[in-house]
């Protein structure tokens, strides 16, 4: 008896009756062909500076600039300037959607398609985008996403699992140098203007932040969606964004056969969803040594990386990846009916069960904040 009450105590007070459904995520039945995902076009950008604070300009974009492949290939210290030289993210912070609805609130008036176009579309971070793609093939980690329709607009907002959370508290030292040396590995690749150098001397400071706004269409959703870029390739082809946008990724040094197949199947999945959704054509990869360093970069064109899973029965299908996508957002489409930036749909998925949904309002899963909606409003 007790136990229960500790239960029903910590559920949130304003939990109200679940609409009773839930989607499936087994890849088996998203087989079948691709949908329709439309050319992802950039209608506009923002920076966060190293204090977090919103520009609306491109003030925090870097240029791609890889070492000369005339000598040995590089020698990234990845480790260097850990951790006297970093400034992480307050990661409590939980910022939701506000800087992309910051950007929303300066330009709705002037979005193509009118007033009309938005109120038909879905909002979100193109990384919640990324883990509903890749849901069909995940084993590990589950997610939350809070889902609110206010005018018309389908907002979707990802909440930190309880277990991701505690996750990320009792994160091990090794791991928190891992995430430095990501980072790192940005810093040794790109330059603050074009035609420059890198400077591996400076703080890395991961405050600062350039994102991309763009909208695209799956199926018949209508997208509005943001993600961040590490940087944009001055010699592209393609000069127009995001065909010059570039993603730095690192990963382990590989030495057998089996360690290449299962980065195929595992990592390259996460690297070519989150690379496709947002139209970026190449991932640029740095192997890091047990040391800590970065002796061989390799390019992956976005567009080539299912070629490595395609003949493998236990490789991942981009097809599965997008229906399961464009399933999940009719179904959301679908429950979200009530039009209340106070109520919150939360749609919550565990490995090996399907997704499931219940209803609140307010705090603390509510997250258009006051000064989005009345200025919406008004
Ligand atoms: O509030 C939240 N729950 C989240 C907010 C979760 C995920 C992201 N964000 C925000 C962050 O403020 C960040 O500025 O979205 C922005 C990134 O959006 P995204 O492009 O949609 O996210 P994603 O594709 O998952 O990540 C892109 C990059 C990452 O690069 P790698 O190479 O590691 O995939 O954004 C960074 C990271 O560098 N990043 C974050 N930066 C700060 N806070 C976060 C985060 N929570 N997640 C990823
Ligand atoms: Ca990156």
């Amino acid at each position: 008896r007790k136990l229960e009450n500790v239960e029903v105590e910590c559920e949130p007070r304003n939990k109200l009756t679940s609409p009773a459904s839930s989607l499936p995520t087994d890849p088996a039945l998203y087989t079948g062909p691709f949908p329709f995902y439309g050319r992802p076009s950039e209608l506009g950008c923002f920076s966060l500076d190293a204090q977090r604070q919103y520009h609306g300009d491109a003030q925090a974009l870097r240029y791609y600039s890889p070492p000369p492949t005339n000598d040995q290939g590089p020698n990234f210290d990845l480790r260097d300037g850990y951790p006297d030289r970093y400034q992480p993210r307050d990661e409590e912070l939980q910022e939701g959607l506000d800087h992309l609805l910051h950007w929303l609130l300066d330009h709705r008036g002037k979005l193509e398609g009118g007033p009309g176009w938005l109120a038909g579309a879905i909002v979100t971070w193109r990384g919640h985008l990324t883990k509903l793609l890749t849901t069909p093939y995940e084993q590990q980690e589950g997610w939350q996403l809070a889902a609110s329709r206010f005018q018309g607009t389908l907002y979707l907002s990802e909440v930190e699992t309880p277990a991701a959370r505690a996750q990320r508290l009792a994160r091990p030292p090794l791991l928190r140098e891992l995430m430095y040396m990501g980072y790192k590995f940005e810093q040794y690749m790109c330059a603050d203007k074009p035609g420059s150098f890198p400077d591996p001397s400076g703080e890395v400071n991961t405050n600062v932040a350039f994102c991309s706004v763009l909208r695209s269409r799956l199926g018949n959703h209508r997208l509005l969606f943001s993600g961040e870029v590490d940087c944009m390739d001055p010699r592209a082809p393609c000069t127009q964004p995001p065909a010059c946008y570039v993603e730095l990724k690192t990963s382990k040094e590989m030495h057998r056969p089996g360690h290449w197949r299962n980065f195929y199947r595992h990592k390259l999945l996460k690297w070519w969803a989150q690379s496709f959704l947002l139209g970026v054509p190449n991932v640029v990869a740095g192997f890091r040594n047990p040391e800590g360093f970065v002796c061989s970069l390799k390019t992956f064109p976005t567009m080539e990386m299912f070629e490595y899973v395609r003949n493998d029965r236990d490789g991942w299908n981009p097809s599965v990846c997008m229906n399961f996508c464009a399933a999940f957002l009719s179904f959301a489409q679908n429950t979200v009916v009530q039009d209340d930036p106070r109520l919150v749909y939360l749609f919550s998925w565990e490995p090996g069960s399907p997704v499931t949904v219940s209803k609140y309002q307010d705090a603390p899963y509510a997250f258009l904040p006051t000064w989005y909606v009345e200025a919406v409003t008004r």
